[in-house]
């Protein structure tokens, strides 16, 4: 991708540098948040930062960031919220790869957490950092259209039984079993959309943002997760195990439900651009302030891991 590109609506933005930097500054936010290596007891600590800091490409986080200024706001209100729902999706991965659930050796290019710590301390770290994440989201500040108590509802509601986790629960029993493109939609709204349309509303949260931004970064949000999820899909199948960071082609030996399995490959890449393009038309509200979110949710579509 080029350094500096126009976003569909036309306006010029370096994604380059906007991931460079804000990767840069919610790496360092993550490092003082955590507990260091050192802090007793020492090995899950390390199991934690193992997870955190293994090159995940922090999409979440940049989302939030994002999202905040669109609405006038700023990375220092916005990185506690950042950080958070970086450290919850890194638990659901360390959790997703344990033997009892997707049983993956290789993670983010790395050997996954309990491949190097063992089962026991891999699910400790996760649930260390489920909930580091409340630890750190409750550091933030309020604002005066939404309370501690709301930004914490959002973060839970996102992560809990009816969202994040009943995503998984529903593609674990659905392994196997004949699913319909609804049953899919089904799991990847809950599964991977949730959490990703929970990073964008953090960001207008900690910017202040008005029930109408808030509703148009909700329908961006959504949008962009479910093509994120179909892009995945499409990866599993299209690129290798070095490229992706983790295990290739796992979706058709548990014999998932993916896009391309239900429908195929060409049409998945028409779904993905079709949901993108709805993404897209969610930010007109923003009237060209919101030309990081318009670079991201690109990115996104055309990325190769
Ligand atoms: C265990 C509660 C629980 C949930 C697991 C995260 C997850 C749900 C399953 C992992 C497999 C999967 C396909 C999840 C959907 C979200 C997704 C595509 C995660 C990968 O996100 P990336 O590509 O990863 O942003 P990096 O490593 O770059 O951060």
């Amino acid at each position: 991708m080029s350094a500096t590109k126009n976003s569909p609506a036309g306006h010029s933005f370096d994604l380059q540098n906007f991931l460079a930097t804000r990767t840069e500054a919610v790496n360092a936010a993550l490092d003082k948040f955590l507990p260091s290596e050192k802090t007793k007891p020492a090995t899950i600590h390390k199991a934690m930062r193992y997870s955190l800091f293994a090159g995940g490409k922090r999409m979440r986080p940049a989302l939030v960031l994002a999202a905040a200024e669109a609405c006038g706001g700023n990375d220092t209100a916005a990185m506690p919220l950042a950080c958070a729902v970086e450290c919850i999706h890194t638990y659901s991965l360390v959790h997703d790869d344990l033997p009892g659930m997707d049983n993956d050796d290789y993670r983010r290019g790395k050997l996954t957490n309990h491949k190097v710590f063992g089962e026991g301390i891999a699910v400790l770290a996760g649930d260390a950092l489920l909930t580091q994440a409340f630890e750190i989201a409750a550091l933030c500040q309020s604002w005066p259209r939404y309370s501690h108590q709301e930004i914490i509802l959002e973060i839970a509601k996102a992560s809990g039984s009816l969202q994040l986790i009943a995503g998984q629960v529903a593609d674990l029993e659905g392994e196997g079993k004949k699913t319909s493109v609804a049953q899919l939609r089904y799991i990847h709204e809950r599964k991977t959309s949730a959490l990703l349309c929970c990073s964008v509303r953090l960001g207008g949260m900690s910017a202040n943002c008005t029930p109408g931004q808030l509703q148009a970064l909700t329908d961006f949000g959504y949008h962009v997760g479910l093509a994120f999820q179909v892009i995945d899909d499409i990866l599993d199948v299209t690129q290798t195990s070095e490229q992706l960071g983790k295990t290739a082609g796992k979706d058709t030996k548990a014999q998932k439900a993916t896009y391309p399995s239900i429908v195929g490959l060409e049409k998945s890449r028409k779904i993905a651009a079709q949901l993108t393009g709805q993404a897209f038309a969610a930010l007109k509200i923003f009237k060209g302030r919101a030309v990081a979110l318009e670079a991201l949710a690109e990115f996104l579509l055309k990325r190769d891991r």
